[in-house]
Order: C-alpha cells, then structure tokens, then sequence
C-alpha cells in the first residue's frame, strides 16, 4: 500500500528518546543510532512544512534508577537527569516549539513508552491530534512500547521504519511485526 508522507495540522510528530546516550560514544550506546538525526530532521522539516506538531520524549533517569543493573534492571547506567548523555542528539533539529515529553523519571518501575503515566494522551487529545508519526530510538524498546500504547489509544499511527534502531537485530524485526499487528502503518525512505 502506497502511503502519502505529508504530515499536517491534526498530525504529530513523535520523536522517541533521540538523545546522545543511545549513539555511539554514549553510554547506552545503540548500533548506528545517530543515523536516525538527518532522517529524523528531514521529517522534522516535512512536519513543520504541513502544520504538524512536533514531541521529543527524552529517557531521564535519577541515579539508582530500577532499569539500571544493580537497581532491578538490565542496563547499564544511562540518560541521568541533567547530565550530558541525556541532550538531545546536538544535530537534530528540534525547533523552540518541540514539546518535550520527560520519561524515565519514576522510582518505582521503568516507563518505556512515552504514554506511561506522563499525561501525552491528555495533551494530544487536547490538540486534536489523532495521527503520530513515531520514530527514533529504540526501535525494539521504547519506540515499541510507545507505538503499541498509541495504537490501543486509537490514535493512527505511522512507524518510520528509516528513522528507527534496534539494540538487536532480531529484537527489531520483531518489533516491526508486532506493530503492524497492532495496526502501525510502517512507512519507509
Ligand atoms: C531505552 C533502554 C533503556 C530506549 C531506554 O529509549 O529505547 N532503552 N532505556
Ligand atoms: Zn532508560
């Protein structure tokens, strides 16, 4: 199926955690994961260009966080609130008018998905958006958990396939079927 690529008002752009911890030379570091920044930017443009609404969710945790290993969890040390790994990726082109979407924070349990308890649906339905456009990283975690919670809101969603990097591989291909399934569009280039 042939899908357009024109974002506009009533559309959002979700980036996912695009942040200089998940590339290369950053602590959580995901294969090519800085390869996303010029994609990501062209669809920045595409949706700046068609009125759309732009959202950047940014993983921000305090030290001792239970997704940390030591703490209950899996990985290393990451995305600590303030510091320097959890910026923005310095070449991607958020304009003053990006929301930020803060995730991550909760002492409790991890929240992977930009959904999770941080009031975004209430926010988009008050903007009357009903369709995202999710890219970023990563793919096989939280870009997955945030299009599958956006898919059970009924918002339509459009996955950008060039615009995502797994941790694994294996994980990535599995995240793209399991999004299709759930009714993400996965939109390619
Ligand atoms: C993520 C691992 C740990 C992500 C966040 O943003 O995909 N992955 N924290
Ligand atoms: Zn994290």
């Amino acid at each position: 199926m042939k899908t357009t690529k024109k974002l506009s008002a009533g559309d959002a752009l979700l980036l996912v955690d695009v942040q200089k911890d998940f590339c290369p030379g950053g602590a959580l570091p995901i294969e090519e994961g800085d390869e996303v920044v010029p994609i990501l930017n062209g669809w920045i443009e595409r949706a700046l260009t068609g009125g759309a609404a732009i959202y950047a969710s940014r993983d921000w945790h305090p030290s001792g966080h239970p997704s940390f290993a030591g703490f209950g969890g899996k990985w290393s040390i990451h995305c600590l609130q303030d510091s320097e790994g959890a910026r923005f990726h310095p070449q991607l082109h958020l304009p003053a008018t990006a929301v930020p979407v803060t995730k991550g924070v909760r002492f409790d349990q991890d929240q992977n998905s930009a959904f999770d308890q941080t009031g975004l649906e209430v926010r988009l339905r008050q903007e009357g958006i009903e369709r995202l456009w999710i890219g970023g990283l990563a793919l096989d975690v939280c870009v997955l958990a945030t299009v599958l919670d956006a898919c059970r809101l009924g918002f339509e969603v459009r996955l950008l396939r060039d615009g995502c990097r797994p941790v694994t591989a294996d994980g990535g291909e599995e995240a793209l079927e399991t999004m299709a399934k759930a009714g993400a569009q996965v939109v390619t280039g």
